[in-house]
């Protein structure tokens, strides 16, 4: 299986992702988790990275191309994987159908989960208070939404188009969330 895992800031991704990936014995591959994972261990990548997040911006696409480019290369993901955040650019797109090219079978599914964004801005507050992040704040929060709509949101009606993206109701406990998931990409695996 080939599957992005998309949505806005906070809608589940990475909480999904891992049941996910889990479910279907391939690696999830998360562009928030490699960019924090560099930021706590202070490489160049990480310094690059810190000042975008913290600010609510996207990585410039450059930087995450090539580190995306870098962790689809490995062994692991050659039988498949599960992209969590990524792609969120156009210019993403296009970057991954050049990495697994673009054929009607290069890609299994889009799932992309929608979540009221009321329950969005509760869910991150409450995240701040548990984890720190630097990205949850309330000012930060709804830049990191507006920037969702100008440059990601778009992506939803290319892969529409494509005929594989899957909207799934990311509103509810945690487990009926996984639970809508599972439901729909068994009917895809069929
Ligand atoms: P991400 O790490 O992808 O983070 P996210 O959008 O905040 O969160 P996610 O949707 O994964 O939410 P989560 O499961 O944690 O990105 C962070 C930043 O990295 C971006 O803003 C950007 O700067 C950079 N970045 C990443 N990818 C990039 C790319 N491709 N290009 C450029 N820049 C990139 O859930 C949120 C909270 O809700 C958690 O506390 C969770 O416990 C809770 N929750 C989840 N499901 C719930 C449910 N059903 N009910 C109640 N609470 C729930």
């Amino acid at each position: 299986m080939r599957l992005i895992l998309m949505g806005p800031p906070g809608a589940g991704k990475g909480t999904q992702a891992k049941f996910v990936a889990e479910h279907f014995g391939i690696p999830a591959i998360s562009t928030g988790d490699i960019f924090r994972a560099n930021v706590s261990e202070g490489t160049e990548l990480g310094v690059e990275a810190k000042r975008f997040m913290d600010a609510g911006e996207y990585v410039p696409d450059e930087v995450t191309n090539k580190m995306v480019r870098n962790r689809i290369d490995e062994d692991d993901a050659k039988p498949g994987f599960l992209l969590d955040g990524y792609p969120r650019t156009l210019a993403q797109v296009e970057e991954l159908d050049g990495m697994i090219g673009f054929t009607g079978h290069s890609l299994d599914a889009v799932v992309c989960l929608t979540v009221d964004a009321d329950e969005i801005v509760q869910r991150l507050l409450q995240r701040a208070q548990v984890e720190g992040r630097a990205d949850d704040t309330e000012d930060v929060i709804r830049r990191r939404q507006e920037v969702y709509a100008e440059q990601t949101e778009p992506l939803i009606e290319v892969y529409r188009g494509r005929g594989i993206l899957i909207e799934v109701d990311g509103m509810g406990e945690v487990d009926e969330v996984t639970s809508r998931i599972f439901a729909a990409l068994d009917d895809v695996q069929q």
